[in-house]
């Protein structure tokens, strides 16, 4: 896809983000908004996974370790043909498999998420199978930079570098907010860079945002042979929406009508700049 192609592909995943989580009234809105581009570049541009090859061992593995982003998710899953998009229409409904965290009821979901600090463990023994089998899928993983505080991420930190998996990509959507304040403020995990690299990873910094810059480092894995790669994004939580972009209340806020009528102008607005047509 071309930058254009990705630019407005990303405003298509945002109007779905905020339709679904308006016809559930549940949803974690800032957090979807915030890793929706690193997701779009993912499935569209970087992974080899798809409805057709998602039995095959040979695919490329993806785990949402932020799991409460799920929307996200979904509506990118649904985009690629996992399942109908009006499947969406159930999202968080009594008995409906589409609930607010992933679960492998869901057909693209390749593990339960959303109690934070598992999803890095779970690529870790993942990455660790690719290398004892021989294969050369990659596994890729999205963590929360609020999540960085539970312990069990530097655990696995530490196997993955000692078991050289250059196989294995965490990606952090820095959007510097996590549920109930700044990341800074909770529990701050910086200088993050420097941490993971006297972990023994490879480190690299890139506007969560920018999809040429975002294509550009994903696709260039593994940066060192034999280290394990961490890409840090800087995003913004609520993106693409003014009056939810870096406010703290939108980390799970459902729009109300009005409130939700102006967000989706906003986005309509931003087709238009793109493509006057
Ligand atoms: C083990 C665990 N503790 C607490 C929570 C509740 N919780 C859900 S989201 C969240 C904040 C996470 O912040 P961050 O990882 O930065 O996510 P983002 O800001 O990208 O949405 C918390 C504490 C949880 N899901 N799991």
């Amino acid at each position: 896809m071309t930058t254009l192609e990705l630019e407005k592909k990303s405003i298509e995943y945002r109007q779905k983000i905020l339709k679904y989580i308006k016809l559930a009234n549940a949803g974690h809105t800032g957090g979807s908004l915030s890793c929706i581009d690193i997701l779009n570049v993912l499935y569209n541009e970087v992974m080899n996974v798809s409805p057709e090859n998602f039995n095959s061992p040979n695919r490329d593995r993806y785990i949402q370790s932020k799991g409460h982003s799920v929307e996200a998710l979904y509506v990118v899953l649904s985009d690629k043909g996992f399942f109908p998009e009006s499947d969406l229409e159930t999202l968080c409904q009594y008995k409906s498999h589409y609930v607010g965290h992933p679960t492998r009821k869901v057909n693209g979901i390749e593990q339960n998420t959303g109690a934070l600090g598992h999803g890095l463990a779970i690529a870790s023994g993942m990455a660790l199978a690719a290398k004892m089998d021989n294969k050369s899928y990659r596994v890729f993983t999205l963590l929360g930079d609020g999540e960085l505080a539970e312990g069990s991420n530097w655990e696995a930190a530490m196997m993955i570098s000692h078991y050289n998996l250059d196989n294995l990509i965490a990606i952090v959507d820095r959007n510097t907010l996590q549920i109930t304040d700044r990341t800074l403020n909770v529990m701050s995990s910086e200088p993050l860079a420097a941490k993971f690299q006297a972990f023994g990873w490879s480190v690299k910094e890139v506007g969560g945002h920018d999809f040429e810059a975002l294509s550009n480092t994903l696709n260039r894995i593994p940066y060192e042979k034999g280290k394990p790669n961490l890409i840090i994004a800087n995003t913004t939580k609520g993106k693409g929406i003014s009056f939810m972009e870096d406010v703290l209340k939108w980390h799970h806020g459902v729009p109300n009508d009005e409130q939700y009528e102006i967000a989706q102008k906003e986005l309509e607005q931003k087709v238009l700049n793109i493509d006057p047509n």
